[in-house]
């Protein structure tokens, strides 16, 4: 039997790799800040850049917008130049490059402290699968066909001729597991597959991935669970959780701990969708999912004034607006036909 050649579900434009290159190449120093509560996608995929733009002889600096660099990515190659914003000095840069953020907004810190930063006087390259990007950058590279900015790295740099090393490699596996759990999620196509499968030919290797993402936890995790659990609750078929500072103060833990929560709830039987709540400020931060093919978190949270993706997505709710923003999720949500978030998932 013929096998047809591989379907590819997107292309990248060798003209925007063209354009991106050409911008990066211009800087004296690339500053490549990281999008708020980092992921393994969110802090990887830009390492990979910065490893790549070496090769080239372009100097590049990682930094992370919030300051929070978690201990579950300490793993990444090159993790130890990564700077953490308002912890350590921040480099002179002429050239900013972000990659996984779908907002300038979600550069934290490193926007508000001085919003001129990123008004475009200093060049911005914009790398980013999130549909809901806002193409902000001097040169955008947005597909939000793939499933992880790493997918999109990866066909960059193979563009730009760079050689792709094990430390690249592992960099962009860990960027592919983080945002498609380890290749599970709908948007994981046989393009996200085969690219892993390249990444692993040169070199990467899954297992200590598989283990820092979805195995290892501090036990500031499962106090910070057993808390959330304890305080589920179901607004219609909306089932959700909110984490107060004071919960998280008790356990020693930080926000990010408990991204995989919502996954799992998401997948309750007789649920439409889930939602985290994350105490911020006066407000708070609202965490999104669903597994169900007719709903669409993103634009749910877009009427919020957040964003993300389909399946996933987050927003921002003021302390008084709480109840109505969950009853107004609740009703956005709920389907007619019986749920069955578990057979949906499969
Ligand atoms: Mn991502």
């Amino acid at each position: 039997m013929t096998v047809s050649s591989p379907a590819r579900t997107w292309l990248l434009d060798p003209a925007d790799a063209a354009a991106a290159l050409q911008v990066l190449q211009t800087a004296k120093t690339v500053l490549l800040p990281t999008h708020q509560n980092v992921d393994a996608d969110g802090l990887a995929s830009p390492l990979a850049v910065q490893h790549g733009l070496a090769q080239l002889g372009v100097a590049a600096v990682t930094l992370v917008s919030d300051g929070q660099l978690p201990n579950s990515l300490r793993f990444l190659p090159g993790v130890e130049s990564v700077r953490r914003y308002g912890v350590d000095p921040l480099p002179d840069y002429d050239v900013l490059c972000l990659v996984d953020c779908s907002d300038r907004k979600r550069l934290d810190s490193f926007s508000t402290d001085d919003p001129s930063r990123l008004d475009g006087s200093v060049p911005i390259v914009n790398i980013d699968h999130h549909v809901t990007n806002a193409r902000f950058g001097q040169v955008n590279v947005v597909v939000p066909e793939a499933a992880s900015a790493a997918e999109i790295v990866a066909e960059l740099l193979g563009a730009w001729k760079v050689e792709l090393t094990t430390p690249i490699a592992q960099c962009l596996l860990a960027g592919i597991y983080g945002d498609t759990l380890g290749l599970r999620t709908p948007a994981t196509t046989s393009c996200t597959m085969r690219t892993a499968a390249d990444l692993v030919d040169a070199g990467a290797n899954p297992a200590p991935i598989v283990d820092a993402l979805f195995r290892l936890k501090p036990k500031s995790t499962v106090c910070l669970w057993q808390r959330a659990l304890s305080h589920v609750q179901w607004t219609g078929t909306l089932i959700w959780t909110a984490l107060t500072q004071e919960t998280l103060a008790d356990c020693q833990a930080v926000p990010s701990e408990a991204e995989g929560l919502v996954n799992f709830l998401a997948g309750t039987e007789g649920s439409r969708a889930a939602a985290i709540l994350y105490e911020e400020g006066s407000g708070w931060r609202v965490s999104l999912r669903s597994l169900h093919e007719d709903v669409d978190v993103a634009a749910i949270a877009s009427t919020f004034g957040g964003g993300g993706h389909p399946r996933a997505a987050g927003c921002q709710v003021e302390a008084g607006q709480k109840d109505e923003f969950l009853r107004k999720v609740a009703e956005l949500t709920a389907g007619s036909s019986p749920s069955g978030a578990a057979s949906d998932a499969g």
